[in-house]
């Protein structure tokens, strides 16, 4: 009996020790760098540790000797909240040894640079893109050749005349959502109509069906259990652990309920997806082969090409799965970082009634009298500097992904920084461009960092936006695989801020017994109140209440 006991003690001990001697392990790889090194019992990629987190975490709160501060970046995501003060105590580049693998978190601008350049050295990071590879490789998670193939056939679908299409659809979604807005008498759903307006552009603009705000994709289409919307949201909402829920197979059924849902969204946007595919190649082979006017149209010609092994085409073809992979990565990009920057933009605005002021200055003097029209991106645009600097601060203070994920591959990768000293970094070794760090750089940025104050970026003579000299702002990214949607989220941003904020206000819910700076207050706590999935999200998007108003 006693035997038995001992044994059962050594087994469940054994993986401990294992972890333990494993940690040991990459503690001392990552010593050899020259880098500090800070440890955690557990990699932040590990899905039972996405899962378990949330509940362990506040007990390990409570150790003592300083070993709580674990907790601060034991997770995905945890630039967000730590910004500088882990580089302000272990240097602008230190490492996280975990018993799995280890993390360099790069927070210098110099280093940041090196990296984002060279894009063969430091490739993605495969943990990362597992859940976006759900239904076929595509630009965002391929590297090398392959990337540079992927890039080439999209890049089409992303130049200065299509941005005339994402104007034209972000105006006219922004205008109807204006008038629900208005006749509502508090506006609960900020979060969510953005998210609906972000889908409806892509819709438009990447795939060439528009839709009215309020008759959207919010319906499951026939033989659908679930809308387009909702199929996405839903896999938007558990990415990390879509990967694992898609291919579980015959355990599906017995799956905690999350995780079915998840897969349920999983198998429903596939099969929209497929749909969407077949429309457009039914079209091409009926005989529209017109020059590609949307990605849609542009991915299905080069899969066709493929297929009918089209050899003046081939080079840059795509199989049927980086197809389905191409549109889902560029709805996954797309959407809640650009509806993302828009929701906090406009509770920024609603928290800083002095800066809305300024803002609609602007408007007012551009559009005059007339209303924001549709056809008028070409004359408008260049024009409406303050909106452009508003999505700048914005994202430099809520950068949707706050620190850009990397890895060293199989190879020693040596890492320059602004110190001149070079240090290198063993193969395996996931690796963060820690751009949260570098945009909140009070070295850089000034003294008032931590302020949200969209006039920094506005050069005073010219009124132009003023790009940091030395990449000190990387919200895109930057480097050969700078996001390829800049322009488009750009013009969507700007047009639709320029609608909503043409001739009317926000201002934040005033409860009774409240102030109304009590209330801008906790507005901002709501907004501060985020953390990343795939990109960040704010925690408790229906505490977003907000009064829109006509301003004579
Ligand atoms: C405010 C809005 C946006 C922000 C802040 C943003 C940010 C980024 C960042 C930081 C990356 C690099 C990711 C990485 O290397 O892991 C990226 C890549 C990408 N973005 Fe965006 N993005 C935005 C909007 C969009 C839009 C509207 C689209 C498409 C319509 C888009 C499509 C993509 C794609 C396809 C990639 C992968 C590019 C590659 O690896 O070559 N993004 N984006
Ligand atoms: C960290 O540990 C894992 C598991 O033992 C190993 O595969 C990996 O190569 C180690 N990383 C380094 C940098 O030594
Ligand atoms: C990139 O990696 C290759 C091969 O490992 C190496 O020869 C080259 O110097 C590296 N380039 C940079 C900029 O680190
Ligand atoms: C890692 O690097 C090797 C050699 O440079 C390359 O063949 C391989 O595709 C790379 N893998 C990834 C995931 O980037
Ligand atoms: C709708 C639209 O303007 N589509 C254009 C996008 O860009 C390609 C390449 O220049 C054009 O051929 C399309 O007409």
């Amino acid at each position: 009996m006693l035997l038995l006991l001992k044994l059962s003690f050594v087994l469940a001990l054994a993986p401990a020790l294992l972890s333990c001697y494993r940690l040991a392990q990459n503690y001392s790889a990552a010593r050899k760098t020259g880098l500090s090194v800070v440890i955690s019992p557990f990699n932040p990629f590990n899905p039972l540790w996405i899962l378990t987190r949330p509940y362990i975490n506040p007990l390990l709160s409570y150790l003592p000797f300083g070993l709580s501060e674990i907790t601060q970046y034991n997770y995905l995501g945890f630039t967000w909240r730590d910004q500088n003060r882990l580089h302000a105590r272990y240097g602008k580049a230190y490492i996280i040894a975990t018993p799995d693998e280890n993390h360099l978190v790069v927070g210098d601008v110099v280093g940041c640079d090196k990296i984002l350049k060279h894009y063969r050295n430091w490739s993605k990071n495969n943990r990362f893109n597992d859940p976006l590879n759900t239904f076929g490789c595509n630009l965002g998670t391929v590297d090398g050749e392959e990337w540079q193939k992927h890039r080439k056939v999209t890049a089409v679908a992303f130049n200065e005349r299509n941005n005339t299409l994402v104007w034209q659809e972000s105006v006219k979604q922004a205008k109807q959502m204006l008038s629900t807005w208005l006749s509502a008498d508090i506006v609960e759903t900020t979060v969510d109509d953005l998210n609906l307006l972000a889908l409806h552009v892509l819709a438009s603009a990447g795939f060439g069906t528009s839709y009215d705000f309020d008759s959207p994709l919010t319906m499951p289409a026939s033989e659908h259990t679930m809308s387009y919307r909702d199929a996405l949201t839903g896999i938007m909402k558990n990415i990390f652990i879509t990967y694992f829920a898609a291919n579980a197979g015959l355990l599906t059924p017995v799956l905690p309920k999350t995780l079915r849902a998840t897969a349920e969204a999983v198998d429903e946007f596939r099969s929209y997806l497929l749909e969407m595919i077949k429309h457009e190649q039914a079209a091409y082979r009926e005989g529209d082969r017109a020059e590609a006017a949307n990605l849609m149209s542009s991915l299905v010609r080069a899969s066709q090409a493929e297929t009918q092994s089209d050899k003046a085409n081939s080079r840059h073809s795509l199989t049927a799965s980086e197809l389905a992979g191409n549109l889902y990565i560029y709805n996954v990009a797309g959407f809640d970082t650009t509806a993302g920057t828009l929701a906090y933009a406009i509770g920024l605005l609603a928290v800083n009634p002095t800066w809305q002021t300024w803002l609609r200055e602007e408007i007012n003097t551009v559009a005059a009298e007339d209303e924001i029209k549709g056809d008028q991106y070409q004359d408008i645009w260049p024009r409406l500097k303050r909106c452009l600097a508003i999505m700048h601060e914005t994202l430099r203070v809520y950068a949707p992904l706050n620190a850009i994920p990397k890895h060293t591959n199989s190879t020693y990768q040596d890492l320059h920084l602004s110190t001149e000293a070079t240090h290198t970094i063993p193969p395996n070794t996931a690796v963060w461009v820690n751009n949260a760090a570098v945009q909140m750089d009070e070295a850089h940025w000034g003294s008032d960092v931590l302020e949200w104050r969209p006039d920094r970026w506005l050069d005073k003579s010219t009124g132009d936006i003023i790009q940091p000299a030395n990449k000190e702002f990387l919200a895109w990214s930057a480097g050969p695989r700078v996001c390829p949607g800049k322009k488009f989220s750009q013009v969507e941003f700007v047009a639709t801020l320029a609608c909503l904020f043409h001739k009317h206000r926000v201002a934040a819910e005033v409860r009774k017994g409240e102030t109304g700076t009590e209330a801008r207050k906790r507005l901002l706590e709501v907004l501060r109140d985020s953390d990343m999935r795939l990109a960040m999200r704010i925690n408790r998007p229906e505490k977003v209440r907000l009064k829109w108003e006509k301003v004579m």
